[in-house]
């Protein structure tokens, strides 16, 4: 079955991890957001890029859920005695990547095709495509004004209260190359979006112009996979977010949030009565172990996923 699959920070690289381990590299298309890209230290960094190639490529530091296993951090220590600007940790390996990346860009590479090149060199046969070659960076705002993603994410650790979102730059981003294409296939059998973060993970993907058009008038089931497992987020600040925005910290908030674009929805066993409730208003509803601690557990979600939309 060919299948499309939205994804952003880990959530969303595990469940990647599950597909690619069960379907056909030919029939897997990733639309990775870049929201959370920037430029530090004069390099051009791209986390959720970097997290679904470190995770498919088997190099991912999975406990800390992003940079590479293995690490070393000397070049962060010769930074930081030179008074740089540390709130950002980039291991030795992992720099390989920011410094390669910007001189490919610099050269006049898009970003679509840096990425082509890391992968084939690293070995990763997933077609992984950024949501856009285009600048989109996710602003956070506050009470206290507006913050660039990572100053929110990593430098202020989540802590600012969230009053909303932007996308700066969406309104003049195009589709990546293949994106449309792999959105409009004939034969796509499932259009997946992960247990990504909806605000900062997969709402960025979707304010590229044509990206939200493309996935309602294709015909293949759009089915979401629940980031809020007994209304805590399995990582990061969805739930924070969501009870700052005064939203509720559920699964139905998030089946909400993403509004008629669903044909089903997959919610965590925990969940069960939720998903009750859910399929009696009408959305296909489906309780799973949405929890992946195992690779076993990502590939039993992917192909569960994948059966739930065979039978929408
Ligand atoms: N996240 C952190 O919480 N602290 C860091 O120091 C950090 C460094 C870092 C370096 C490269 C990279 O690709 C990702 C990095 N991240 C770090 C994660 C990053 O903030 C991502 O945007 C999040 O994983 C959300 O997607």
């Amino acid at each position: 079955m060919k299948c499309v699959a939205l994804c952003g920070g880990v959530g969303g690289a595990k469940l990647a991890l599950g597909l690619m381990h069960v379907l056909p590299p030919d029939d897997l298309s990733l639309i990775v957001n870049t929201g959370d890209d920037f430029t530090h230290l004069g390099l051009h960094i791209s986390p959720d890029l970097d997290t679904v190639m470190y995770t498919l490529a088997g190099l991912a530091n999975e406990q800390q859920g992003w940079g590479r296993a293995g690490e070393t951090w000397q070049f962060m220590g010769a930074l930081r005695a030179l008074g740089g600007e540390d709130w950002f940790q980039l291991g030795d390996l992992d720099l390989a990547v920011h410094v390669e990346r910007t001189r490919r860009l610099a050269a006049g590479e898009t970003l679509s095709q840096v990425t082509r090149g890391f992968f084939a060199a690293l070995g990763v046969g997933a077609r992984v495509l950024p949501m856009s070659d285009d600048p989109v960076r996710t602003i956070i705002h506050t009470p206290d004004g507006p913050l660039a993603f990572q100053h929110y994410f990593v430098r202020d650790r989540c802590e600012p209260e969230v009053t909303g979102f932007s996308f700066a730059g969406s309104a003049q981003a195009k589709p990546a190359p293949g994106v449309l294409a792999a959105l409009g296939d004939p034969d796509l059998g499932c259009i997946v979006i992960c247990p990504s973060n909806p605000f900062v993970s997969i709402d960025p993907i979707m304010a590229v112009p044509g990206l939200r058009a493309a996935i309602q008038a294709s015909r293949a089931p759009v089915i979401a996979v629940s980031p809020i497992v007994g209304g805590r987020a399995i990582k990061g600040p969805t739930a924070k977010m969501m009870r700052e925005l005064g939203v509720p910290q559920t699964a139905q908030a998030v089946a909400a949030h993403y509004g008629g674009l669903l044909d089903g929805f997959i919610l965590d066993a925990t969940d069960a009565a939720l998903a009750a409730d859910l399929s009696a208003s009408g959305l296909a509803c489906a309780t799973a172990q949405s929890v992946m601690r195992s690779l076993q557990d990502r590939v039993e979600l992917a192909r569960y996923v994948l059966d739930f939309a065979a039978k929408a």
